[in-house]
């Protein structure tokens, strides 16, 4: 019905007989139930990381990692504050760990990804093994999965987390535990899944040792630098992408993570990507450069370690203002498994 249309008093009576056996009318609700196309309720934004950098190291002092479990600014989209998202699914946020610190091991049912901004020797566990981060590796903790992270050198370690939390809680199906010690012990030394997996073979005796998530669990930019390079030397950059380049898992060809889907973009400086949306919500992370993005005709600029939230549907462009390199985490997987993801590419 229509929004401006008044409810009859015979109408209402009736709606108000109805409320106590737990009924409603459909067709009051129908419109808002059933769009005719996405209209997030998030707004596009730009976190600025040298806003974001001070009050982190601020936080540092005001407690510890261990204290905290995990010391986290998380990104409030300022259209819906207190929500603890950026868009209608993605939980991002800036993590901290001081030299010496410990983030003590727990596992939970969301999946969780860290793109690293400053390394400095810090480190990740994950299932018995550890990985030291550098900046630009996409770092994944698989579900259910135990971690714990920690920093033995002297500066700061600092990444972006990216959860697919809302999506397991909007399911109500969370689970978490702790372990019963700060650090989990160590099984296999560090580059294990990296040689197991990560260099185009895999063991001959089929395993999935983390279900539907990639093995690999640090996608170092060592290795995705050179690649994003190499391509573009050749292959020109697509229309509405740019150079882009997904992360895989190599057991099935598909995203490397089941919910969320990752991506890592190059755009030279000056190019300008045509103007496409699409259903999914995503996160940006600014890893070199800088990049003007319009969003719904409005300008934002994003420079290196900013974090962009763009909700679904908005339409959206960018052009590298310098060199830049942007990585993109999206509910797209989860999206396309369940069948409704869109695009419309102008
Ligand atoms: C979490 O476990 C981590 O393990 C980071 O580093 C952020 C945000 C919400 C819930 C759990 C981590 C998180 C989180």
């Amino acid at each position: 019905m229509d929004d401006a249309t008044p409810i009859s008093a015979d109408r209402q009576k009736f709606y108000n007989r109805i409320s106590p056996s737990s009924m409603a009318p459909l067709w009051e609700v129908l419109k808002g139930l059933v769009p005719e196309q996405p209209k997030s309720k998030f707004a596009p934004h730009v976190w600025k990381y040298a806003d974001a950098k001070p009050l982190l190291l601020e936080a540092g002092k005001l407690l510890t990692a261990e204290e905290a479990e995990r010391r986290v600014l998380l990104l409030e989209n300022p259209a819906a504050p207190g929500a603890s998202r950026i868009t209608a699914t993605m939980f991002a946020g800036y993590q901290l760990i001081m030299p010496g610190e410990i983030a003590p091991a727990h596992r939970h049912t969301a999946s969780a990804l860290r793109m690293v901004l400053e390394g400095n020797g810090g480190y990740t566990a994950v299932a018995g093994e550890k990985t030291t981060m550098q900046r630009g590796d996409l770092v994944i903790t698989p579900s259910m999965a135990w971690h714990d992270h920690g920093q033995e050198d002297q500066k700061p370690c600092i990444w972006v987390d990216g959860l697919d939390i809302h999506m397991v809680n909007f399911h109500e199906a969370a689970f978490s535990d702790h372990f019963n010690d700060k650090t989990q012990m160590l099984s296999k030394p560090e580059g294990h899944s990296e040689a197991e997996f990560g260099t185009g073979l895999a063991p001959m005796t089929h395993r999935r040792p983390f279900g539907a998530t990639s093995p690999i669990f640090n996608y170092s930019y060592a290795k995705t630098r050179p690649a994003l390079m190499q391509v573009a030397v050749t292959d020109a950059p697509d229309a509405h992408l740019g150079n882009a380049l997904r992360y895989v898992n190599p057991q099935d060809g598909g995203w490397a993570m089941p919910t969320i889907a990752t991506w890592m973009t190059y755009l030279p400086k000056g190019f300008e990507t045509r103007p496409m949306r699409s259903t999914d919500g995503q996160g940006l992370i600014v890893v070199e450069g800088e990049i003007t993005f319009e969003l719904d005709g409005k300008t934002h600029v994003a420079g290196e370690s900013d974090v962009v939230a763009i909700p679904s549907w908005t339409n959206k462009k960018m052009r590298a203002s310098k060199d830049a390199v942007v990585f993109t985490m999206s509910d797209r997987a989860a999206q396309e498994k369940l069948g409704f993801y869109r695009e419309e590419r102008k």
